[in-house]
């Protein structure tokens, strides 16, 4: 547990904590921040509870949470030696593939989001990119992957693809983040991989 939402020095809150003075804890608002560490053996079964005394009398209140935890696989691999992928093809500049694979299903990889949590537990997972490089990402059946995300079970993988549509210009330039339905805005995760593509200009030997 944490005082900011930031975590760092000085900022944690070991438990079970006691806040005894005014300017610690007001009565209107205290905002801690709690950070899962190990994913949760049943479902909501951490319980955090809270208690307040004033003028002899206590008050109380308990909350149950749930940890749980998403990997983004680049090509099916937890190893990041393989997370490249190359940029589409046009038709303009390769109208009639020469090599095999190729096509309109080439230069795509897979990636598998991968949830862990209790038995019977599942949320929405959003995916998007950021960075210089790009890709599109994709459900196998070649449609876009929604803006509203896909249901994971826990203990399950969900395979997506990944479509290069513009080179990188740094290594690891491209970052996949993943929301949950269940955590907000907050970012679950985030893998990188980098585009690759070659000019046919720059081949010159
Ligand atoms: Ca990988
Ligand atoms: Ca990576």
């Amino acid at each position: 547990m944490w005082t900011d939402a930031k975590k760092g020095e000085g900022n944690e809150v070991s438990l079970p904590a006691e806040f005894s003075q005014p300017d610690e804890l007001t009565w209107q608002q205290k905002t801690v921040y709690v950070e899962g560490v190990a994913v949760s053996d049943g479902i909501r079964d951490i319980e955090l509870a809270f208690e307040f005394s004033i003028g002899g009398k206590t008050f109380e209140d308990r909350i149950k949470v749930t940890v749980f935890d998403v990997d983004l696989l680049v090509n099916n691999t937890a190893g990041e030696s393989d997370d490249y992928v190359a940029k589409e093809k046009t038709a303009e500049i390769r109208e009639t593939p020469m090599q095999t694979p190729a096509g309109p299903n080439d230069n795509h990889i897979p990636m598998k989001v991968h949830l862990e949590g209790p038995s019977g537990f599942s949320c929405g997972v959003s995916l998007w990119d950021t960075g210089s490089g790009e890709v599109s990402i994709k459900k196998t059946d070649g449609t876009d992957y929604p803006g509203g995300g896909e249901t994971v079970a826990a203990g399950t993988d969900l395979e997506v693809h990944l479509f290069g549509t513009k080179a990188s210009s740094d290594l690891d330039d491209v970052m996949i983040e993943a929301s949950t339905d269940l955590t907000g805005c907050a970012v679950v995760e985030q893998e990188d991989l980098t585009v690759i593509w070659i000019e046919s200009y720059n081949m010159i030997f």
